[in-house]
């Protein structure tokens, strides 16, 4: 009987020990999109906070409003040129954060499914390596945007 009582108190402090997924260590901000004319790609940029204890690695994103997501840096090479190369994953650290901004990280936003404009929201779901998800809304503003 006493064995049962111990048995029952343990059972209670287990949820305590769950850990979090990754999805739900990341506090997301300021999530915006920078629309461009015509078909050009769009970027989606937006600040990732790890609040967790643990690494979150973003490994994918989708959107219903957008036939591809894709993952990118940008960077200057050594001659000046601004070049594009897709990331297969992206870590956001332990109790640290990472800026998807232009000119650096971003989501490059392809084959809208239907036309946009400033001040729309987009939902745009995070996928991340544990097999947690995170959806965010982004804020559609002009392409004059820069911050
Ligand atoms: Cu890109």
């Amino acid at each position: 009987m006493k064995r049962h009582a111990l048995l029952a108190w343990l059972m209670t402090l287990l949820p305590l020990a769950a850990c979090a997924t990754q999805a739900e260590q990341i506090k997301a901000g300021y999530a915006w999109i920078r629309l461009l004319p015509a078909d050009l790609p769009a970027g989606g940029y937006v600040l990732l906070n790890n609040q967790g204890t643990s690494n979150a690695i973003l490994v994918s994103a989708q959107s219903g409003t957008y036939g591809s997501v894709m993952l990118h840096q940008s960077s200057t090479d050594t001659r000046g040129s601004d070049t594009m190369r897709m990331l297969d994953h992206l870590t956001i650290p332990a109790h640290g954060q990472v800026a998807l901004v232009p000119a650096s990280y971003h989501l490059m936003l392809q084959q809208a499914k239907h036309p946009l404009k400033p001040g729309d929201k987009v939902d745009i779901t995070l996928n991340f390596a544990d097999g947690s998800h995170l959806q965010i809304p982004f804020l559609v503003r002009p392409a004059n945007a820069t911050d």
